[in-house]
């Protein structure tokens, strides 16, 4: 026996109580998808942009952004100035150009890990200064919200959000469980592009929604990971948080530039929350500072000193908006042709909410047997509850997904048939 088995023989079995952790329901649908050797597999799971050759693209402002910021070094801590100029051109996107929050320095901005890493800054920072308070999220939501708010040990509680049958919001039922939550809730709204589902409120529902907040109290944050994707315009995906703002909401709201600038490997992201004045700002930023240093020091400079050149330099930055509007153009131009393609094929189901949705996904209504049957037989990969990411179809692949579809939703359209027939 080696001295080292000898040793581990003696040691305290320290990990015999754990089990694993249950699969993430988005990263799970990448395992098996990269596991499957089909070479005309499909990946519909993770919400990342595709171009029409269904590869991960660099967008042309990145790559003048990188020329721009190539003397930087890299290898040097975040300094205050680049993480400043990060949250301040971040801010201005979702605040607008001119608002007042910045110009009066209203608010407290940090640079985050992405959209996940400023909401799960923003959890922290509730539970510190509010340990009695719960999160309400919209049902459904992204799965990965739960995890957050659970890790950072705030209590949840969700709200009606979609209704299945119109495959629409469920604006009385949302405004129900507004009304009925606590006054002085949190809840957390998808400002654009709502994940999974699609579905976002109009923008005379969002200003019921946001009277409402006023007359309850409520506070709310907005996770912000789709800007752009929804309309192809960015100051137009922002124009729910403009109503808030415009209502004297303090707001809090989850940056994430994953999507829209095409850096998920980058992973950057700003968090900022609005405050009363300029000392109440000082001291939710420290507080923020302090809770991101002791998770992770500071987040990596590469990333921000990219984001920063694309938002700050104006040439750049207009290379940015006219990409955005392309990706998002392409992804409505798959949402059309996805539709069109199952009509054509003579499905008897209605495929309207596929042109209806917004944004990244498709909420597709498809079973979780339909799943299954998507990936075991057509070799396509999508998470169990129907969403379809839609930046993964292409016009090579939409045919091919379209009739899988029809396959596996043939019983569905019997049942439809002899349900019509009985009427
Ligand atoms: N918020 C929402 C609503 C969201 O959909 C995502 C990512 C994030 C935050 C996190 O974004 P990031 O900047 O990558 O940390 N959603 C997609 C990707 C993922 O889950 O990792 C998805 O739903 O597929």
């Amino acid at each position: 026996m080696s001295t080292s088995t000898v040793a581990r023989a003696r040691a305290i079995r320290w990990w015999d109580h754990v089990t694993p952790a249950p699969k993430d329901p988005i990263n799970s649908v990448t395992e098996a998808f990269l596991a499957d050797p089909c070479p005309y597999k499909i990946n519909l799971g993770v919400g990342a942009y595709r171009d029409d050759e269904g590869k991960p693209i660099v967008l042309q402002c990145v790559r003048e952004a990188q020329a721009k910021i190539e003397s930087s070094n890299f290898l040097e801590s975040n300094s205050t100035a680049v993480s400043s100029k990060l949250v301040e051109e971040s801010a201005k996107l979702v605040y607008g150009e001119d608002s007042d929050v910045i110009k009066e320095g209203r608010f407290a901005g940090v640079p985050a890990l992405s959209g996940t890493g400023a909401c799960h800054l923003f959890a922290e920072l509730q539970r510190r200064l509010y340990p009695n308070s719960r999160i309400y999220l919209p049902d459904p939501t992204w799965s990965n919200h739960h995890n957050i708010w659970r890790d950072a040990h705030v209590a949840k509680k969700t709200f009606r959000y979609y209704h299945p049958d119109s495959k629409g919001l469920d604006f009385m039922a949302l405004m129900d469980d507004v009304k009925n939550a606590p006054d002085g809730s949190f809840f957390l709204l998808h400002p654009c592009a709502h994940n999974p589902t699609g579905v976002d409120p109009s923008y005379e529902q969002w200003k019921e929604i946001s009277s409402l907040f006023k007359v309850k109290n409520h506070f709310p944050f907005f996770d912000m990971a789709y800007q752009g994707f929804a309309s192809g315009d960015l100051e137009r995906d922002a124009r729910a948080i403009r109503i808030f703002l415009e209502d004297g909401h303090l707001i809090g709201c989850a940056q994430s530039f994953a999507k829209n600038m095409g850096l998920y490997g980058h992973r950057v992201g700003c968090l900022s929350v609005l405050c009363d004045d300029k000392t109440q700002a000082v001291a939710i930023k420290s507080q923020l500072q302090q809770i991101a240093r002791t998770m992770y020091g500071s987040p990596p400079i590469h990333g921000i000193l990219l984001v920063s050149k694309i938002l700050s330099d104006p040439d750049i930055k207009a290379t940015w908006l006219k990409e955005v509007k392309v990706m998002a153009t392409r992804v409505q131009r798959m949402r059309a042709a996805l539709r069109d393609s199952l009509e054509k094929l003579g499905s008897s189901l209605d495929w309207q909410h596929i042109t209806n949705q917004v944004g990244m996904f498709c909420f597709s209504g498809l079973t979780p047997d339909e799943v299954d049957r998507l990936a075991k037989e057509f070799h396509i990969y999508m998470t169990y509850d129907g969403r379809i990411s839609m930046a993964g179809v292409t016009t090579k692949n939409v045919d091919y997904l379209a009739n899988a579809i029809h396959e596996v939703t043939a019983s569905d359209q019997d049942a439809k048939v002899l349900c019509n027939l009985r009427a």
